[in-house]
Formats: C-alpha cells, sequence, structure tokens
C-alpha cells in the first residue's frame, strides 16, 4: 500500500519515547506508545547517563509498538533511533560497552577547550569543523578522557543512537548528522577529519564509517526479536539520529525565508542553509554548521533553552512547591516586563543545580533586583530567552546574508504559548508554532522517505503542515522596548 507505520524511538535529555507513526503521500500521525524518564546519574566519577535504562526503554517501546492495537495488518516497516548529540559509548575489542556514558553536562570538560585548542588553534579546528565552541563537544569530552585505562581499551566509539542501533542489529557505523557534532568532522567534506585526528592523536580506526539518513543499519538480532515481539526481518534505518537534525527536517515550512527554533532543553535557533557559513565572523558569534537531510546545513547556535526552566522547576519540586506549569506561566505572563533579564547562555547555567539561586546571584552581579516571586522567575526565564532568540536569529540572517520573514518554533517548548508570543514580539516576525513533536515525527519521515513512501525535503515539510494543528503568533507591543532590553543584558 501507499501509506506504512514505522516505530520511532526518540531519546531526549529528560524522557525518551517510543512513537508509532503512519506516514503515506497524504497521511502523517503519530502515536505515543511509551514513554519513559530519562534520569542522569551521579557516580563518584561524575555524572552519567543510565544507558541501559535507556535501552531497555527502547526495547520496551518496541514491544509495544508491535503489539499495539492501531497498527495496520501491514506491521511495522522499519525502526529509527534519535537522540541528543554529543555523547557517546566506548567499545572494546570485544564489542563490549566499556562504562556508562558519560552526560554532556558532566564538569570533566571544564578548561579542556582552551588546553586543546593550544595544540589545534581554535580558528584551525573551527575552520574544518565549523563546530560551535561548546564545552562537551565530543572532542573536549575524548581530550578529558585521554591517557585514562577505558580510552587506552577502546576500539571503536559509538554515539548514542548508533550504540543503541548496534545493540538492535549488531551492526556498527557512525550516522552523519550526529557525528558532524562531534567536533572531528570536515563540515564541508562531510567526513571524519583526519587533519584533526592526527593533530590530536585519536585513532582513525576509533570511528566507525559514515552512514546517511535513509540508510539501512541491519536487522533485528534474535535476542531483540525475543524482547520485542518484532519480527527478525525489521529493518533499523539510520534516520537523522541527531534529534535536532530529525526537528529540522520535520519543520513545516512552505517557502523560503524561514528560521528555525527547535525547543526543548535547547533552544537551537538558526537557518537551513545549502552551504556552510564558516568565518571568523560566525566563530566569533560561536555559531554551528550541522549536518542535516539531504546534505544540508543547519546554520544555528545552542540557546540555553527551556532548561533554565526544568531546572527551575527541579529544584522548587525539590522544596515541595506546586510545579504545575499552567499556573506558573499565567503568573509569569502577569509579571512586570522586563523586570529582571539574564543572558541565558551564561555558563553558570549550564550544570544542573540551583537555578533560581544563580538567576538571583546574575541579577545582583548586574545591578538588578532579583525576582521576588515565581512569576516572575518564569518570567525572566522566558525574556531572556526570547532576547537569546532574537539576538541568534538576526545574528544568523546577518552572517548568511539571508532575510528572515517566518520564524518555526517545533519542540516540546512550541506548547510554551508565552514564550512563542514573547519570541514573536522580541524578533518583530510571525511566529509560527508546532509540531511538538517535529523529532519523532522527522525520524518517521525519513524512513518513510527512505521507503519510497513520500517524497523529498520539502514534500516532508508540505506533509507535516497539512496534517499537524499549528499555531499562529503576530508580534505585539512596543519593539524599542525589546531593544532597550536587549542592550541591557548585552543581547543586543
Ligand atoms: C538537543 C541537542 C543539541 C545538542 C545538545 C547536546 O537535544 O541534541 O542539538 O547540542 O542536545
Amino acid at each position: 500500500s501507499a501509506t506504512a507505520t514505522f516505530a520511532a524511538a526518540d531519546l531526549g535529555a529528560t524522557s525518551g519515547r517510543v512513537m508509532v507513526g503512519r506516514a503515506g503521500p497524504a497521511e502523517l500521525a503519530l502515536t505515543e506508545v511509551h514513554r519513559f524518564p530519562n534520569r542522569p546519574v551521579a557516580l563518584p566519577d561524575g555524572l552519567h547517563w543510565d544507558v541501559l535504562g535507556l535501552y531497555q526503554g527502547v526495547l520496551d517501546g518496541l514491544g509495544h509498538a508491535a503489539r499495539s492495537a492501531g497498527i495496520a495488518s501491514d506491521g511495522i516497516a522499519s525502526v529509527g533511533i534519535d537522540s541528543w548529540a554529543v555523547d557517546y559509548g566506548l567499545l572494546d575489542a570485544e564489542g563490549t560497552l566499556l562504562g556508562n556514558p558519560y552526560h554532556y553536562r558532566d564538569g570533566r570538560t571544564e578548561g579542556v577547550a582552551d588546553r586543546l585548542h593550544r595544540a589545534l588553534p581554535a580558528g584551525e579546528h573551527y575552520g574544518i569543523t565549523g563546530l560551535q565552541r561548546l564545552p562537551f563537544n565530543t572532542v573536549f569530552q575524548l581530550a578529558a578522557a585521554a591517557g585514562g585505562t577505558q580510552l587506552a581499551a577502546a576500539r571503536t566509539l559509538l554515539m548514542i543512537p548508533d550504540l543503541l542501533t548496534y545493540w538492535l542489529t549488531g551492526t556498527v557505523g557512525a550516522e552523519s548528522t550526529n557525528a558532524s557534532t562531534t567536533g572531528l568532522f570536515d563540515a564541508r567534506a562531510g567526513t571524519w577529519s583526519d587533519a584533526v585526528l592526527d593533530r590530536l592523536g585519536i585513532e582513525r580506526a576509533l570511528l566507525p564509517a559514515l552512514r546517511h539518513p535513509g540508510d539501512n543499519a541491519g536487522t533485528l538480532l534474535p535476542g531483540v526479536v525475543s524482547a520485542t515481539g518484532l519480527p527478525a526481518s525489521t529493518p533499523v534505518t539510520a534516520v537523522a539520529s541527531h534529534d535536532t537534525a530529525s526537528a529540522v527536517a520535520a519543520v513545516p515550512a512552505t517557502g523560503d525565508g524561514f528560521a528555525y527554533i527547535s525547543c526543548g532543553t535547547w533552544s537551537l535557533a538558526g537557518l537551513e542553509l545549502d552551504a556552510p557559513v564558516i568565518s571568523e565572523a560566525s566563530r566569533a558569534a560561536d555559531f554551528t554548521n550541522e549536518r542535516g537531510v539531504e546534505g544540508t546545513f543547519r546554520f544555528l547556535r545552542n540557546v540555553m533553552g527551556l532548561w533554565l526552566l526544568s531546572e527551575t522547576l527541579r529544584r522548587w519540586a525539590g522544596d515541595g512547591l506546586p510545579t504545575e506549569l499552567a499556573p506558573l506561566l499565567e503568573q509569569a505572563a502577569r509579571a512586570r516586563p522586563f523586570a529582571a533579564l539574564v543572558d541565558p547562555d551564561d555558563p553558570a547555567f549550564l550544570s544542573p543545580g540551583d537555578i533560581p539561586a544563580r538567576i538571583a546571584a546574575y541579577c545582583a552581579r548586574t545591578g538588578q533586583t532579583p525576582p521576588q516571586d515565581r512569576g516572575a522567575t518564569v518570567r525572566c526565564v522566558l525574556e531572556s530567552l526570547a532576547l537569546a532568540h532574537r539576538a541568534t536569529l538576526r545574528t544568523a540572517a546577518e552572517l548568511s546574508g539571508r532575510d528572515i520573514r517566518v520564524v518555526h518554533m517545533v519542540g516540546g517548548g512550541s506548547r510554551n504559548e508565552l514564550l512563542c508570543q514573547l519570541t514573536s514580539d522580541a524578533t518583530g516576525l510571525p511566529v509560527v508554532a508546532g509540531p511538538a513533536e517535529a523529532t519523532a515525527l522527522g525520524n518517521v519521515l525519513v524512513q518513510a522517505r527512505s521507503l519510497g513512501v513520500v517524497g523529498e525535503r520539502a514534500d516532508m515539510r508540505r506533509l507535516v503542515a497539512a496534517t499537524q494543528p499549528l499555531r499562529h503568533y503576530r508580534p505585539a507591543g512596543d519593539e524599542s522596548a525589546w531593544s532597550a532590553a536587549a542592550r541591557r543584558v548585552g543581547l543586543d
């Protein structure tokens, strides 16, 4: 038939989910069949992901997908996995995982980038990789591990989705959208960079051959068949395994001139380009050139994102305070505008901990009165994010020479109406919000495309626009107030 059913496993920093997606030339629908928390674990040697728990969550979800009542008799045509970027597991010569993968927010990479850039100057490194300098890029994590026994015993490095794919199928590969976030990847050539590997003394053999979105990544191992009930012949498809690449593939833009903000733990704000922008100016502005589907480039910056809110809520929950979002957002909407502002990308906000206290300290440091209640704290976070969105998109337009006519907000944060309206006000641009599950949709669409069920990039986007509920925002309020606010916090 012209329609097929897919399973998409999507792992985010706070939860994982398995979705069943139906896709066809005029059909695209998702059903969530399993959701499970992703809780980092602090061990004496640092902060880790519970990668076995996550894998078990994927297996359970695939079992639900196999049994799901909504599935047509044609069964699951293929499985795809995506997750957050930059993190990895190491396999020894026998293919056994060496230790628990670290969480990118673990503090062991502090100061490592500066050290590494003495061996390979930052400008030269950026000139090859085009990658935003974030302290936790894979390359800096590897430098932090250098000299240790695990790295010495390692024969294969697998990014998180590639690791789970390996456990499902026994095949080894490096999916390219995620490989492009490592700092070991040549942005222009689209291959691992021998120059970077040589200079840093990283063995070429550690890195598997590349796979591209849509490539076949094998079929299910016997243990997976018995754990899930899926047929052994079920293919695993390498999707755009970097969650942000999947989300951008599902941006429901119907023309040119769009920017996107993939809003979740991070706000990934930028443009889709056909060629990278790698210049001293883009390096100074800390813009990245990550790979997207069909050889596109995601020219964007990581803005700290709704991590600031989720980590704030986690703190309040620990204090026994109510953390239901809707009433807090109502209080934030009524709170005084521009009372307190922060630069969300201040390094003080990166590691887990007491974000409200760090916001108060930031305000005190910058001569502002800290937010006086919880509504004001949430308002401070959302206005500050809107200002960072504004600054980032303006810079993206300038550096690329593109005009932005509309901003698409996708991901879980696109459900936050106040954030969408503030972003529209701050940018002075119309905002189209949704889909919230863009990442899972992009995962399904790349699988569907690989099977020939849907067409290329523009068709995928038309299909999302035609089938998913979207909300529209128009800029309101006083643009000069936003300019003044931006100046106040150095985001102009
Ligand atoms: C978003 C994301 C982002 C990366 C970060 C580590 O989930 O993948 O694109 O920079 O996590």
